[in-house]
């Protein structure tokens, strides 16, 4: 069975109406990312980030997966592929567009986070800064998102799915940010052939052995139908 593992970045969700981040209406206009998105940032003001993801979890919420979401779906299902979906978004439209293999590498808007003990559980709608963990009690409760500066999550688990497909696909990212911009340098380097789906050429565009340009509900949707022949 061939493998094929599926990068995704904001671009898949947008047609879904999640905003991207470095679109020119896109998060990083209104908000500074060392505001938001560094564990040095929600030190610093822990009300403003826990408003920042509480926005994007009531967005994520009432988003409705698209059909590029529901074609990785169909891949999957299909069965003659083995397919894992590593997604460097926080919100949940790959589950529910219908894809069981999926890494969230840069965590999730619906888990929560306590800094002090470790412990995991489902975020509440909204979260504050003085919500204590059910665990140490700590009033030390942050959304489980991977900020600059942190490692993303399951990263062994990801270069080892790398190494040993037969396909790479990154799709709706802009390869700006580090790990996830270097999979397809690490794929070539494994000689693994990879094919980039995007709105337009993203930074790392040249490095692909292929690229397909256009939104994603029409051109991910297609790629698929050839791989289901
Ligand atoms: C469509 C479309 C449509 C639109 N159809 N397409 C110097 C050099 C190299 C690295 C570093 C450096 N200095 C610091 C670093 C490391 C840093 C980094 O990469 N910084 C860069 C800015 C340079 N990285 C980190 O700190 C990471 N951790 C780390 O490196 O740990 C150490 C380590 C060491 C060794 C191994 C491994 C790790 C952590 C990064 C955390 C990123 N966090 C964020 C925010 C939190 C999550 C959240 O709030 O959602 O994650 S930043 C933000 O960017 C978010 C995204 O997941 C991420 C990627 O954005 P994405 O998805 O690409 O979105 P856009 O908006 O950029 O692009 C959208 C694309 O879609 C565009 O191309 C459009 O054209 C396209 N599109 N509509 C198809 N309809």
């Amino acid at each position: 069975m061939a493998k094929i593992v599926i990068l995704t970045g904001a671009g898949i969700s947008a047609e879904s109406g999640i905003r991207t981040f470095r679109a020119s209406d896109g998060l990083w206009e209104e908000h500074r990312i060392e505001d938001v998105a560094t564990p040095e940032g929600f030190m610093a003001d822990p009300g403003l980030v826990h408003r920042f993801y509480n926005a994007r979890r009531a967005a994520a919420a009432a988003a409705a997966p698209n059909a590029a979401h529901r074609a990785l779906a169909e891949l999957e299902q299909d069965g003659r592929h083995e397919v894992l979906v590593v997604t460097q978004n926080v919100d949940d439209l790959h589950e529910r567009g219908g894809s069981a293999n999926v890494i969230h590498m840069h965590g999730t808007l619906t888990g929560a986070l306590c800094h002090s003990c470790g412990h995991r559980w489902s975020a509440p709608a909204e979260m504050a800064p003085r919500d204590p963990c059910p665990a140490c009690q700590k009033p030390a409760t942050r959304p489980d998102i991977v900020w600059f500066g942190e490692m993303p999550y399951q990263m062994e688990e990801i270069w080892t799915a790398l190494r040993a497909a037969d396909l790479f696909v990154s799709i709706g990212t802009s390869g700006n940010v580090y790990p996830a911009a270097g999979f397809v340098a690490d794929a070539g380097h494994a000689g693994v052939p990879t094919l980039e789906l995007n709105l337009e050429p993203s930074a790392g565009s040249r490095y692909f052995d292929e690229a397909r340009h256009g939104p994603a509900t029409a051109i991910v949707p297609a790629w698929v139908r050839e791989m289901l022949g």
